[in-house]
């Protein structure tokens, strides 16, 4: 079915070799936050062209200063992965506004020639699901070769015109080496959760998902999944970034749209030990696994309830899926 085997143990680290070669000076403080493009509805990320203001100029464009503080990690009101929760100090952090997008991502190509690993491969993980097999969880993702983060759904797919949409398809290592390349690098799992809670709650933060009147404040799935999604956040499928509000930290698309790397190694809650868990997709035993926030497009609160600031799932550091992008932070 694939060159990779995917699914099978034993896939051999890949390291990324990218100088960091620090390509914006440290001079590019802005101690307000960088400007985006206006941003927070439907016709305003239509318009963005996916590189934030002063892209190339200033180091810190498209981010967001985040004061420090203490916090929860975790939640007692999820899953069992996301449990117990434990306080954590949070020292200040810029963090990018959006995830990570096309446009960006193609800079990145563009400056030092980098080829991702799904590229040099040649697969990802794309979620087709088969009406006839559509009860069984398993046969929803399938490596498709030629999938790619310039292809992401496979060959006959392109980002022609989607430079507003978050990169996918990516590795650890892809996201790190962009990361690098901006003097960057990846947020942990506690600041990446910190910055979306936004000093809220857990049941605050969770009921964010979908206004005063019901509508959806975040690109995830409605309907019954895996078969129906509505669509009623406007998109059955990746969306631009920042079409939504933006959380109380100006930042966009923190829950839903696709879930995002952390630097983190897995485990199977807060504090060490088991706890049961409901997986997202199927992993290869053995391979390092990296905690991933957010959910995505794909999160439906019928299946997976995960487009949420507390919710986490283990993916593996080698396996690029079209449901899964980055945002970077910055000291
Ligand atoms: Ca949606």
């Amino acid at each position: 079915m694939n060159r990779r085997g995917l699914w099978v143990a034993g896939a051999a680290l890949i390291a990324a070799v990218l100088a960091g070669a620090g390509i914006w000076a440290a001079d590019g403080y802005s101690p307000a936050g960088s400007e985006l493009a206006p941003l927070g509805d439907r016709s305003r990320c239509a318009a963005y062209s996916g590189l934030p203001q002063a892209w190339g100029e200033d180091r810190h464009a498209g981010m967001a200063r985040i004061a420090g503080g203490d916090f929860g990690l975790g939640s007692q009101r999820g899953y069992g992965e996301e449990r117990p929760v434990v306080r954590a100090h949070i020292a200040g952090f810029w963090i990018d506004r959006t995830e990570v997008t096309n446009a960006q991502f193609q800079s990145f190509v563009q400056a030092t020639g980098y080829i991702t690993e799904a590229e040099r491969h040649p697969s990802a993980a794309v979620f087709r699901v088969d009406p006839n097999s559509a009860l069984t969880p398993g046969s929803w993702w399938h490596l498709v070769e030629g999938a790619d983060w310039r292809h992401p759904q496979g060959p006959g797919s392109d980002i022609a015109g989607r430079g507003h949409e978050p990169v996918v398809d990516v590795t650890y290592a892809d996201a790190q080496a962009y990361a690098r390349w901006l003097g960057h690098r990846l947020p942990d799992e506690a600041q990446w959760e910190y910055a979306a809670k936004a000093g809220r709650g857990d049941a605050e933060a969770d009921r964010a998902l979908r206004d005063a009147q019901g509508r959806p404040q975040a690109n995830f799935w409605q309907g019954a999944f895996p078969l129906q999604d509505r669509g009623e956040d406007g998109f059955t499928g990746l969306a631009p970034v920042g079409c939504y509000a933006a959380n109380p930290n100006g930042l966009q698309d923190m829950v839903g749209n696709v879930w995002e790397w952390t630097s983190d190694i897995y485990q199977d809650h807060h504090g060490g030990g088991l706890a049961e868990s409901q997986t997202v997709m199927p992993v290869r035993s053995g391979a390092p696994r990296r905690v991933i926030k957010g959910g995505s497009y794909l999160c439906s609160l019928d299946y997976c309830a995960r487009a949420r600031a507390s919710s986490r799932q283990a993916e593996e550091f080698d396996l690029p899926a079209a449901h899964l992008g980055f945002r970077t932070i910055s000291d």
